[in-house]
């Protein structure tokens, strides 16, 4: 019999690849569990939408009764749990909804796994796994040395990473308490195809065709590691395979960098891929604007324990992955111009203006 799989969040930048490399990879019949957000693109599940192994179930995890029927009707071996409101700044505008849907949602879904999984026998029990994707923002920020691991202790700056960080908390007691078989993975910043243009690599590709100035927060020296999507995709798999129960992964790219030499890196591809003779280069289009509030200075994984315990690296390099995505996104117009048309047209986020109105 097929086996069956939830990926909450399937339709966002994430879950997306996670749901399109199931279908592609495994014979697994996966349901995409998905709100339908602003954030969410059905469109980036169409190499695989009509496969009779993947279903959608438009559903708000926060909906206990809902979430519950879905366990009781499709039986799932197996949670991946990706739905989350995902946009720093946006959290610093309206943190609101990053507290019910990372928080409470959460909440409800390992309660609804929780009373599954203690109906299934023991062989079904012992065979269950429950995925919680998180970020390495739950670990604060760091200097100019050091990395994150799994041992580092929590400091979440920005309303965003401390529901995200609460929600970590809960799977881990929903574990240690109540004996679900969890896993955690932290991972770092992604980019690639199909990521929504709030984010700073689509922001910056995007502006540069609409001739438009790119938005640089503060001096550009605040550092990330960047991981390419499918690498990331690749990753979670591995955890839900063999990760070890209880277990926290962290998961990087081995690829720090400064925002304004990505910001520099996406331009000079631009350039050479898209090239307007009428205009002088990219880079002039840079401007540094005022930065974000509580912006986490740097981000950098240790990912040993994920190499040698899952056998996992990332595949790409920076070069070879930043490529692919400007090119993605120079091919397929189509997918980005109707979000910038009736969802997102690039305005500034984030600045907090809003937050307690
Ligand atoms: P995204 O914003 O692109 O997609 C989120 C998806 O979740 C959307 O399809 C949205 O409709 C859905 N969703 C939101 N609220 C929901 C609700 N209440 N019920 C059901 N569905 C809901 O996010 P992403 O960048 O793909 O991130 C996926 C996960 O990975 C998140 O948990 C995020 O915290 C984590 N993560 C992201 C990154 C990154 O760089 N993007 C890095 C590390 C971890
Ligand atoms: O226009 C911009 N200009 C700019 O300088 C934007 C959108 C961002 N930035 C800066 C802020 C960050 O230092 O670039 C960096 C990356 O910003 P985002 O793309 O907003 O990502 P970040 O805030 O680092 O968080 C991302 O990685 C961790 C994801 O959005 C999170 O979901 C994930 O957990």
């Amino acid at each position: 019999m097929t086996e069956t799989v939830f990926v909450t969040g399937g339709a966002g930048f994430i879950g997306s690849a996670v749901v399109r490399q199931l279908i592609e990879n495994t014979d697994l019949h996966v349901v995409n569990i998905d709100k339908l957000t602003y954030a969410a693109n059905l469109s980036s599940l169409s190499p695989v939408s009509k496969s009779d192994r993947y279903t959608l179930e438009k559903v708000d995890i926060c909906d206990a009764a809902a979430v519950r029927d879905l366990f009781g009707k499709y039986r799932p071996v197996k949670v991946m749990h990706l739905a989350a409101e995902s946009h720093v700044d946006r959290s610093i505008d309206g943190p609101g909804d990053f507290i019910q849907t990372n928080i409470n949602g959460t909440f409800v879904l390992l309660q609804a796994a929780l009373g599954y999984w203690r109906r299934l026998d023991a062989d079904a029990q012992a065979s269950f796994r429950f995925l919680h994707v998180s970020t390495d923002e739950v670990y604060g920020s760091l200097g100019p040395t050091g990395l994150f691991s799994e041992t580092t202790q929590y400091q979440p700056n920005s309303p965003y990473s401390a529901s995200k960080a609460a929600s970590d908390h809960l799977v881990r007691a929903w574990h240690e308490t109540f004996g679900l078989p969890t896993v955690i993975t932290n991972c770092t910043n992604n980019y690639g195809p199909y990521q929504f243009p709030e984010k700073l690599v689509p922001v910056v590709i995007l502006k540069i065709l609409n001739r438009e100035p790119i938005p640089v927060y503060g001096k550009g020296e605040n550092v990330r590691d960047w991981l390419y999507v499918e690498d990331h995709a690749r990753a979670l798999w591995r955890v839900m395979s063999d990760g070890r129960l209880g277990e926290t992964y962290c998961i990087g790219g081995k690829c720090e960098k400064q925002n304004i030499d990505v910001v520099r890196a996406i331009c000079r591809l631009m350039d050479e891929l898209s090239p307007d003779p009428e205009r002088g280069p990219a880079e002039e289009l840079i401007e540094f604007v005022t930065d974000r509030p509580g912006h986490d200075q740097r981000y950098a994984m240790d990912i040993s324990k994920i190499s040698a315990e899952l056998d996992w690296q990332p595949a790409e390099t920076f070069e070879t992955g930043i490529r692919q995505t400007v090119s993605w996104y120079l091919e397929n117009r189509w997918w980005w111009r109707e979000i910038l048309e009736n969802r997102y047209a690039g305005e500034r986020l984030g600045t907090g203006q809003s937050a307690a109105e």
